[in-house]
């Protein structure tokens, strides 16, 4: 009893003393086993494995070009495409990064160094939904030079020509007549308000652009941008695309709409026969604050360029309000387009998933129908005042006899901007 209790106690000692590494080493053996056997395994897939074919083979190298003078050789007639589908080798021809789109087109942006990140999420986004396949070039702008930390970090993120440009005095300033007694601070928000309204579209960097596509930082897009929108405007005529309307803080429009009623009086004709007055103003007749949120929009740039809208905006800038008032960029542009332009030629894109802080806009059923990463249910605007108000205007102008009121939900505002 006792000389066993003793040996029984030394087995035990020796057996806990060796135990853990008794453990280690059955599991290191069984690891090191089925490693082994795995990659073993994988070796023998790899062995019998054929070499992966490339997709398309005749599918021009995608290098990133960073300076137009890289760019400059498009890619090479190289006789393996010989062979291939004319109208494969034709739709790779027009969206290869350097290939001749069919519409003149960009995305574009005014932007500051400081929003490198905010950018690069933007471009991270448009790429992977949309750009990658269409390869649409960007153009940025500043009021300042570029930093090469801000030109590499979005050149980095595609294969599409970036160009940068900076902005004369003339487009980011305070013009003689704007009284500095009234005016004390230069708040650059107003001049970039300025700037989106009356320069923008005129910067030799985009006086080749039939059409642009303006992107901000910080926004993102939820859903596969499955064709091209640029072609979609240009073939159905349509000259202003946008996604998200809501109501103007409407200090900041105090004296809009007077000026805008002062400026079309003395230019008799000027509004359109077909155009969208009615979606502008409210029962009583004033101005709703509508407008389309320029922080997306897709314009045939002819329209910003027309004798109408110029002269629109000279008379604006002469009036000083972007500056005593704060005149945004998205209700000049808008007023114009519901003014100037048949409304037929101005287009919701009601499937685009989008979002702009603190606002975003889920296509409804994309849950289920469509390649969007969004929850529809809680999508801003569907049912909103300016949204409705737009439908039913649009739906009298272009076909009164089928207009049917439609139940018309909260009104929005614009998140006040303390520019
Ligand atoms: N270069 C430059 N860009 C600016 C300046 N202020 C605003 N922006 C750009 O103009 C766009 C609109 O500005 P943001 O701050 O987003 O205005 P919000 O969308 O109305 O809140 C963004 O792309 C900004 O990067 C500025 O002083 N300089
Ligand atoms: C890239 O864009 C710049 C500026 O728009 C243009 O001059 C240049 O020709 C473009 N390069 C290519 C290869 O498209
Ligand atoms: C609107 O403009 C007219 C003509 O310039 C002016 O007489 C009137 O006082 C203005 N009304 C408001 C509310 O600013
Ligand atoms: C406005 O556009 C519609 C659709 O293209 C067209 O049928 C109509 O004639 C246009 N209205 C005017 C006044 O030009
Ligand atoms: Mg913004």
């Amino acid at each position: 009893m006792f000389v066993s209790r003793t040996t029984s106690s030394r087995y035990r000692r020796i057996f806990l003393k060796y135990f853990p590494t008794l453990i280690i080493g059955i599991l290191a053996g069984y690891i090191a086993g089925t490693r082994n056997i795995a990659l073993e395994e994988i070796r023998q897939i790899r062995r019998g494995m054929p070499e992966p074919e490339p997709q398309v083979e005749c599918m021009p190298e995608r290098t990133p070009y960073n300076t137009a003078e890289e760019a400059e050789p498009i890619y090479d007639d190289d006789t393996d495409c010989d062979d291939a589908d004319e109208d494969q080798s034709v739709i790779l021809d027009q969206y290869h990064p350097h290939g001749e789109k069919p519409v003149k087109a960009a995305l574009v942006a005014l932007v500051r160094n400081s929003d490198l990140f905010g950018m690069r999420q933007t471009i991270r986004q448009i790429e992977d939904r949309f750009n990658s396949r269409f390869n649409y070039p960007y153009i940025f702008l500043n009021d300042v030079p570029f930093t090469e930390e801000f030109k590499t970090g979005v050149r980095i993120l595609t294969n599409a020509n970036v160009s940068f440009g900076e902005l004369d005095s003339e487009s980011w300033g305070m013009p003689e007549w704007i009284d500095r007694e009234r005016y004390e601070m230069v708040k650059s928000y107003r001049k970039m308000c300025r700037f989106q309204s009356g320069f923008m579209h005129k910067h030799p960097l985009l006086a080749e652009l039939e059409f642009y596509w303006r992107i901000e930082p910080d926004v993102e897009f939820f859903c596969d941008q499955e064709y091209d929108p640029f072609v979609f405007m240009k073939q159905n005529g349509l000259k202003y695309g946008w996604v998200i309307g809501m109501t103007e803080f409407m200090d900041t429009v105090a004296t809009l709409w007077n000026t805008t009623k002062n400026f079309v009086g003395q230019h008799p004709g000027i509004v359109h026969p077909a155009n969208l007055e009615r979606w502008l103003l409210d029962d009583a007749g004033s101005y709703n604050g509508c407008h389309f949120w320029t922080n997306f929009e897709i314009v045939d740039l002819s329209f910003y360029r027309s004798p109408e809208y110029e002269a629109y905006f000279q008379y604006l800038d002469r009036a000083g309000g972007f500056f005593y008032e704060r005149w945004g960029d998205a209700p000049v542009h808008s007023i114009a387009a519901a003014l100037f332009l048949n409304a037929s030629q101005t287009h919701w894109f009601e499937d685009i998933g989008y979002f702009h802080p603190a606002v975003s806009k889920c296509p409804s059923g994309s849950n289920t129908r469509t390649k969007c990463v969004c929850d529809p249910m809680r999508s801003f605007v569907e049912n909103s005042y300016c949204i409705v108000r737009y439908k039913e205007s649009k739906q009298m102008v272009l076909d009164p006899e089928a207009t049917e009121p439609v139940h018309t939900g909260p009104v929005f505002m614009a998140v006040p901007v303390l520019g």
